[in-house]
């Protein structure tokens, strides 16, 4: 089928048509805006609104602090407001070196945490306007940057932190850096604003074009059999395909993406589609033209209908992939057999061929911070300080230190003590599998507790797996405070999304493998009612599993709830 006659113009800008935000893009000149002026106003913590768009694209978001707001507004104070700050880290690798500074600038300048995330970047939460600058200009100085951490570009581009598959694992990290950088955008607004860099006049986004994408748009790189990327849930996703321990290629994927609303049957979560496969010399040119297509045929005039999974069902997959073909000039051949195993990380020690050693530690929601409970902070800048390979964060807010040459261990092991770091022998399977969001007190959208619960809910779940006798089971347990999806809940076995302060949504059936969506089981519920449901279920797949079924399959099969399809099936 040929596309060329219909073909849509890169979108252009109609105040009439388009939201508020595209108007706030094309005025901006290139990501600019008046985010200078913002930084040096003294009368506000804040910046101006059309700004607080603009500095998403340079990798910061304006948070206040949540639970501070209603005395602070009793007081007539304005919001605590400060700043979070995402690196872009593809891969999730960071040198120790780097990783010493990046925790040196969360002591001086934030509010004493590192997070990582669940696509593999280094978060700072709380860093004032007055900090700003200096933070972005530290992490600069470490050869990392925050271009295009967030905002409606390519973010940053996963893939598996792999040390298994050591040589696969360098060649793919290598693709997905030219990945992120070949789609980052061009503009020097970044330099000018945060590096004082000389002004120089963008005339071009070469593949963006002024306003950029009608949504942010997100890449992985899988290497099967691991699939802890979830490849399934970007925008755009790649299989790495190897036969006889060589990188021939990679399948392709479109479509995915978590976020929803809730009680609003248009927007729902959605698996990627497997739709060819290219060579790695086609990657880039594969990558941009679908980022392309996107661009030109993405949904303007509604921003919760303009992610990449809603242009593929609005078109048909058939008319995306033509439309693709005819941007490209070739058609993608047929996609490779592949396998995945699960989406989880493997914790403790592990050599490699070369002698070296890698340790990937258990980081609960990826929060690094020091408390009653835990020196991981002071810990892991400890090991940063005596390590010279890196630190690789994974796709599950864990962190593997990795390339430990074997005169190293030792230390490393006694620091691992001496801080009370986990290696993931005493938790369950289920905690190590589970994952929460940041939700309260930072993120302005979260309706409902998340990291700071979870751990709380877990013991009590894990009361009920030993009463049943499945506590060594990796049940994959997945909460967030909202509906966005951040923790990917919609392809947990046990996905629970924030609905109100201690209300719940409970889905289930999703796959082990994550690549099937689980479905809405209960709205609404409290605690006490979660563990009512989980009891009964748990009951029963200890008495009525069949060996090695996983629990996403078996409640599916026992017909607690129906198998969800794709996107479009999620509410039927
Ligand atoms: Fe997210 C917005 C945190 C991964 C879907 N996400 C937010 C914001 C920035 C809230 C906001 O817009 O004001 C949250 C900041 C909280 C804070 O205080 O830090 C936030 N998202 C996160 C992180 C930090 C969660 C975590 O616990 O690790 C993750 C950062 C990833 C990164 O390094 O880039 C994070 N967010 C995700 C994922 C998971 C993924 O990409 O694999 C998703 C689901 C996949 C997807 O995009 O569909 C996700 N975040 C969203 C959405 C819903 C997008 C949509 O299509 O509707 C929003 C809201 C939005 O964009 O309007 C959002
Ligand atoms: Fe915030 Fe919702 Fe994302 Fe959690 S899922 S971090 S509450 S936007």
């Amino acid at each position: 089928m040929s596309v060329q006659n219909n073909k849509i113009k890169p979108s252009q800008y109609d105040p009439a048509k388009h939201t508020d935000v595209e108007r706030i893009k094309v005025e901006s000149k290139y990501l600019r805006g008046s985010i200078q002026e913002s930084l040096i106003d003294p009368i506000t913590g804040s910046v101006v609104d059309d700004d607080q768009m603009l500095i998403k694209f340079h990798g910061i978001y304006q948070q206040d602090d949540r639970d501070l707001r209603n005395e602070r507004r009793k007081q007539k104070l304005e919001p605590l407001y400060s700043f979070m700050i995402r690196a872009r880290v593809p891969a999730g690798v960071a040198t120790a070196k780097q990783y010493q500074q990046l925790a040196e600038l969360a002591q001086n300048y934030s509010s004493g945490s590192l997070r990582l995330t669940t696509r593999q970047a280094f978060q700072w939460h709380g860093v004032f306007k007055r900090n700003l600058k200096k933070t972005i200009a530290g992490i600069n100085s470490t050869l990392l940057d925050t271009i295009a951490a967030c905002g409606d570009v390519n973010r940053n581009v996963m893939a598996n932190p792999l040390p298994e598959t050591s040589a696969i694992h360098q060649e793919v990290y290598a693709w997905s850096k030219k990945l992120s950088e070949h789609l980052l955008p061009k503009t020097n607004a970044f330099h000018e604003i945060w590096l004082d860099d000389k002004k120089v006049e963008t005339s071009e986004e070469p593949i963006y074009g002024q306003t950029y994408l009608p949504r942010k748009f997100k890449t992985a790189i899988a290497i099967p059999p691991y699939n802890d990327v979830d490849v399934y849930a970007n925008d755009m996703g790649f299989i790495a395909i190897v036969e006889n321990n060589q990188l021939i290629g990679f399948n392709i994927l479109v479509g995915g993406g978590m976020g929803s609303t809730h009680n609003d049957d248009e927007t729902y979560p959605r698996v990627a589609d497997v739709i060819g496969f290219c060579t790695p010399e086609q990657l880039l040119e594969v990558a941009e033209n679908i980022v392309k297509v996107q661009r030109d045929y993405g949904n303007r005039q509604v921003r919760k209908l303009a992610r990449l999974k809603y242009t593929i069902d609005r078109l048909g997959l058939d008319k995306f992939k033509a439309i693709l073909h005819d941007y490209l000039g070739w058609s993608l051949p047929e996609p490779k057999a592949f396998e995945f195993i699960h989406n989880g990380d493997r914790y403790g020690w592990l050599q490699t061929e070369d002698k070296q050693w890698h340790l990937t530690l258990y980081i609960h929601s990826g929060r690094i911070i020091d408390n009653a409970q835990s020196q991981l902070f002071s810990g892991l800048l400890a090991i940063a300080k005596i390590h010279d390979g890196e630190f690789r964060i994974t796709p599950n807010q864990n962190l593997i230190v990795s390339n430990i040459t074997p005169e190293n261990k030792s230390n490393i092991e006694t620091l691992v003590k001496e801080y009370g770091l986990s290696i993931g022998k005493t938790e369950t399977p289920a905690r190590l599998n589970s994952l929460a969001c940041v939700a309260f007190p930072t993120c302005s959208l979260a309706m409902a507790e998340a990291e700071r619960y979870l751990p709380d809910l877990m013991s009590k779940i894990e009361a009920l797996l030993e009463k049943y006798q499945l506590l060594n089971q990796a049940i994959n347990i997945r909460m967030t405070g909202c509906p966005n999806g951040c923790a990917r809940p919609f392809l947990a076995e046990i996905g629970l999304v924030g609905k109100a302060p201690g209300k719940y949504n409970l889905y289930l059936g999703a796959s082990y493998k994550g690549d099937r969506l689980n479905k809405l089981y209960k709205e609404n519920i409290n605690e006490t009612q979660i563990l009512e449901i989980l009891s009964v279920l748990f009951a029963d797949y200890s008495h009525n599993r069949q060996p090695a079924e996983y629990f996403g399959d078996f409640v599916i099969r026992q017909g607690h709830i129906k198998a969800v399809a794709n996107g479009l099936d999620f509410h039927g």
